[in-house]
């Protein structure tokens, strides 16, 4: 590309590269066809299975109360082999590491039940909430799949590009004009910085249209699940290669107090625990 002024203008020589880029400068990417139609379709009857199980838990009335109708959550807990292939997609964490360029963990992982009525997710928010200022880096990422068309009338995702770099909320005006909502086939992904401003479209044609909104983030910041304390996933921590542990918080526990803060040190050095006595 021809340029004057000493732009030092480059190219990006690899997939990852080009989609981090798009993600550092605008916000988001867009990646088609990342699932296999034999996924979906797996995916989402596991996801309504689990849905149905935390309502027969929580009760109907009692969700949409506090704000959690239609959010199947932690959805890993429930079935690990399935909802792994969502997290270690070798294509997708490398671009999570281009963008974090440090290690990361996961917080959370959620579908969202998008049909016909006013999702809490369809407000415009960004996905640290209550964070609304601006830093350097990128403190985290969100890889979101579609598993239904998305489009206007099913509600697919809404973002304002570069919102990000905005401390202030724009004005409706501005939003109307600026925002955007990508058409994505089932098995596509968005690829965000979570501090852009999004939210779920509004679902018009009342069909149900499932998202699994995954989110990385730098292990400083409070994950909103602690997946390595997670029964089913913490008692297979052998299985775990040194990345998936990371990832899942294995290498970042909460630490207590002084003698836990040694006796982790202790353990990494594989030496003997301290014991308190009684
Ligand atoms: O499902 C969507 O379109 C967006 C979900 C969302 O905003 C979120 O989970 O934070």
């Amino acid at each position: 590309m021809q340029q004057y002024g000493d732009l030092m203008m480059k190219s990006n020589e690899d997939f990852a590269s080009c989609h981090a880029e798009a993600v550092k400068l605008k916000g988001y990417t867009i990646i088609k066809s990342i699932l296999t139609t034999e996924d979906i379709l797996k995916f989402k009857a596991k996801i309504l299975e689990i849905y149905g199980r935390q309502v027969a838990q929580f009760g109907e009335q009692e969700l949409l109360d506090i704000k959690e109708s239609n959010v199947a959550r932690c959805i890993l807990k429930y079935d690990y082999d399935l909802f792994k292939k969502m997290i270690f997609n070798a294509s997708i964490l490398e671009i999570v590491s281009k963008l974090i360029e440090q290690k990361y963990v996961l917080s959370l992982q959620n579908a969202v039940l998008n049909k016909g009525i006013n999702h809490h997710q369809g407000s415009w928010h960004r996905d640290l909430p209550y964070q609304n200022f601006l830093c350097n880096e990128i403190l985290s990422v969100n890889v979101l799949y579609a598993l239904d068309p998305f489009t206007e009338e099913s509600g697919g995702t809404c973002l304002l590009p570069y919102s990000m770099h905005f401390t202030n909320m724009p004005s409706n005006e501005f939003i109307e004009e600026n925002m955007l909502q990508p058409k994505l086939d089932p098995g596509d992904i968005l690829i965000f910085n979570s501090m852009i401003l999004h939210r779920a479209g509004q679902n018009l044609n009342g069909v149900q249209r499932i998202s699994v909104n995954n989110q990385f983030i730098r292990p400083f910041i409070q994950p909103q699940y602690r997946f390595n304390e997670i029964e089913p996933i913490k008692n297979r921590v052998l299985e775990f290669s040194p990345q998936e542990k990371d990832i899942l918080g294995f290498n970042f526990p909460s630490i207590i107090d002084d003698i836990d803060w040694r006796n982790n040190r202790l353990q990494r050095a594989g030496l003997e625990l301290f014991k308190v006595e009684p």
